[in-house]
């Protein structure tokens, strides 16, 4: 049945994210109890064809080729930003001015000094933000969380993670336009730093508290790519690989790596977390799974558990699918998200965690760290709270 209050949406780009926000937003309400229904109000972006074709297919209701008309209408209330990443803040700050509530694909933004432009635009106007960072939303990842929050594990020790993947090997893969714009530094900002790392220090921070240090190496293994949006060769601008061990506030110390040249991986996110009592592991490839290791088990019987994250009675969010025993996947995180979203507009509470703040609070460790691998030393990294 159509629900009273409405949130009606206007979603800018309808490549790969704007496919799975969609299907979040039209997903949530049969599944989930909330007071407000997202109504797919317009989607907007610059080729007609492609987005009334995008548009018919996961019924968006009208069209827009221009963004700032989309943020001027009167019948939107929330403009989500699926836009390549140079474009995160002129729209975001936009959208902010003319009082429209904003969900913005990670990362959030080009580099720290434009994420604090941007946090302060809509922590001033009091509107309701959040990031994508759509891997907390995953069972097992929010179980491990509130393992660690409940301090089960005592004190930890080690967080480590990975985001290996393997695309871009081909040295004729271009760089630049619809797909491609990953590789070309002035649309993305940063290669596997801000494109991968970052969704492993959002997971990072958010369980395990924030970053003081990194020290970091990068590298760029195709120097040149052919240009996509001038035809010509040109110098290849983002990190392939990075890699940079972390202090946490906590006194733990973080390991992490990424690269999109590990040959056989696609998207192999995990990570690792060693406490005083207890180990979890993780691996997106496996993501309905949570490794965990007791050394309070009785020593005959102790080793790594297996916990298949699928039972209502027990785990996050579980209880919303099917009956244990039957798991879910990478795009019912996007669908947990928007619930999220929901729930804090019911609760009248408007940041909505992973928050415009909490990805500034990312957006500055990836800044150290390509900065730290530029000059090969240490960098401290400031917190907001
Ligand atoms: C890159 O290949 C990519 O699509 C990222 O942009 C996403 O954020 C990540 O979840 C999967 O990989």
């Amino acid at each position: 049945m159509a629900k009273e209050k409405k949130l009606n949406v206007g979603i800018i780009g309808y490549g790969f994210m704007g496919r799975t926000h969609s299907n979040g937003y039209r997903r949530v309400c049969n599944f989930f109890d909330t007071e407000y229904e997202p109504v797919l109000k317009a989607a907007c972006g610059r080729n007609q064809d492609q987005l009334k074709s995008f548009a018919d297919k996961w019924g968006w209701e009208t069209t827009e080729t221009d963004w700032r008309r989309l943020i001027e209408r009167k019948d939107i209330d929330a403009i989500d930003i699926c836009t390549p990443n140079n474009m995160h803040a002129e729209i975001a700050i936009a959208a902010a001015e003319a009082g429209k509530m904003i969900l913005c694909e990670k990362p959030l933004s080009m580099n720290a000094a434009e994420g604090e432009r941007m946090v302060e635009v809509v922590e001033s106007k009091g509107l309701p933000n959040m990031v994508w960072y759509n891997y907390r939303f995953v069972p097992a990842v929010t179980l491990a969380k509130q393992i660690v929050a409940e301090g089960k594990m005592g004190k930890i020790f080690h967080y480590r993670a990975n985001f290996l993947q393997d695309w871009t090997i081909n040295p004729e893969l271009p760089q630049g336009g619809a797909a491609l714009w990953r590789l070309d530094v002035n649309a993305a900002g940063s290669g596997v730093t801000g494109d991968l790392l970052a969704h492993c220090l959002d997971t990072a921070i958010w369980i395990n508290g924030p970053i003081q240090s990194v020290t970091a190496m990068t590298e760029t293994f195709i120097k040149e790519r052919k240009h996509n949006l001038t035809g010509s060769i040109e110098k290849v601008g983002i990190d392939d690989a990075c890699a940079f061990l972390a202090r946490f506030a906590n006194g733990s110390l973080g390991l992490f790596e990424s690269t999109r040249y590990a040959r056989g991986h696609k998207a192999l996110y995990t990570f690792e977390i060693n406490g005083e009592n207890s180990s979890i592991s993780w691996d997106l490839h496996d993501l309905h799974r949570m490794k965990y290791f007791d050394h309070a088990d009785e020593g005959r019987v102790r080793g790594w558990r297996d916990i298949h994250v699928t039972d209502g009675g027990d785990h996050p969010y579980m209880g919303n699918w099917w009956v244990p025993g039957l798991q879910i996947g990478y795009e019912h995180s996007f669908v947990h998200g928007v619930y999220e979203f929901l729930k804090a507009l019911e609760a009248g509470n408007p940041p909505v965690a992973p928050s415009f703040k909490d990805a500034l609070n990312t957006q500055y460790v990836c800044d150290a760290v390509l900065e730290s691998a530029r000059t090969g030393t240490w960098k401290d990294i400031p917190f907001m709270k």
